[in-house]
């Protein structure tokens, strides 16, 4: 297929950039982090949305490629940013359910680190359900490897998948992100601030951190407060932009 071999030379010839949108504490309006969401920069279309390629990737296996050039390039910059001798705050960076079951994450995790002097407290991992869906052995230690790294992990777009209760409570997860889905419910359906009390409650109770994500709109700020969320993303914030000179931890946002 030409748009395999199109992906497979954008590998070879560093056509993907991560892009960065902030996560901000719903209690003081600073920034937590930044999710790093990767972008090609293709030489006629512009810059492609992973959502156009992921899922090729993904099919190809080139995700595994894909997913350890991320984790450098998210090392990479922020030892750039260290560089600078501004204060940091972590990256959260996605990884892809195959990466995440037929490679070891943690070590590929720890070897970036090393390589660019980066701490492991400033990387956060973002797994999907699917990534953790059957919960054997290997997924249960596969998360403790990363934890023992010093590396948190998230359960990213959380409610859309079909994780269990029971999985929640073993795997003991340092975060949950809440679909945006379930967001966009929220002053528009009862359903959607039902759904989403019901998910900081037993979030709250495994002692995770609750992230609210697509957060667009103020209404949404008010009510995720109210409930007792503890992070928002979303375009209300920011978009994920281009990396800058410096992180912008100082600027204060809700
Ligand atoms: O940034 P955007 O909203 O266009 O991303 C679309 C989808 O691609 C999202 O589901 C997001 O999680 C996924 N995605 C973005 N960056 C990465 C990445 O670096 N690795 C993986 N595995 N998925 C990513
Ligand atoms: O699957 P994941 O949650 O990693 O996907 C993140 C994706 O969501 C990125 O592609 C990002 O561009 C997108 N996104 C982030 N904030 C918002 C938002 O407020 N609204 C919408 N519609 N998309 C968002
Ligand atoms: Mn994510
Ligand atoms: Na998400």
């Amino acid at each position: 297929l030409e748009r395999i071999r199109e992906l497979r030379h954008a590998l070879a010839h560093d056509q993907f950039v991560m892009y960065y949108e902030p996560r901000v504490d719903l209690a003081d309006g600073s920034i937590t982090s930044f999710e790093a969401l990767v972008r090609w920069v293709h030489p006629t279309r512009g810059v492609v949305s992973p959502a156009e390629f992921v899922p090729l990737v993904e099919e190809t296996g080139l995700v595994l490629k894909l997913g350890d050039l991320v984790i450098d390039k998210v090392c990479a910059q922020l030892a750039l940013w260290a560089k600078n001798g501004d204060k940091l705050v972590p990256v959260s960076i996605n990884v892809s359910p195959r990466q995440f079951n037929d490679t070891d994450v943690a070590q590929t995790l720890r070897r970036a680190l090393e390589a660019h002097g980066v701490d492991p407290s400033l990387i956060e991992v973002e797994l999907t359900e699917s990534s953790v869906m059957n919960e054997t052995a290997s997924v249960v230690s596969a998360i403790q490897a990363i934890r023992q790294t010093g590396i948190k992990v998230l359960l990213d777009d959380f409610g859309t998948g079909y994780s269990s209760l029971s999985q929640l409570y073993k795997l003991r997860f340092d975060g949950l992100k809440i679909d945006r889905a379930f967001i966009v419910q929220l002053g528009k359906t009862e359903g959607g601030i039902v759904i989403v009390r019901a998910i900081v409650t037993m979030a709250r109770a495994l002692a995770m951190r609750i992230v609210a994500e697509g957060v667009e709109t103020m209404e949404q700020v008010d009510m995720l407060r109210a409930l007792d969320c503890d992070e928002i993303q979303g375009y209300l914030i920011s978009k994920a932009m281009p990396p800058a000179e410096s992180q912008p931890v100082a600027r204060n946002f809700v």
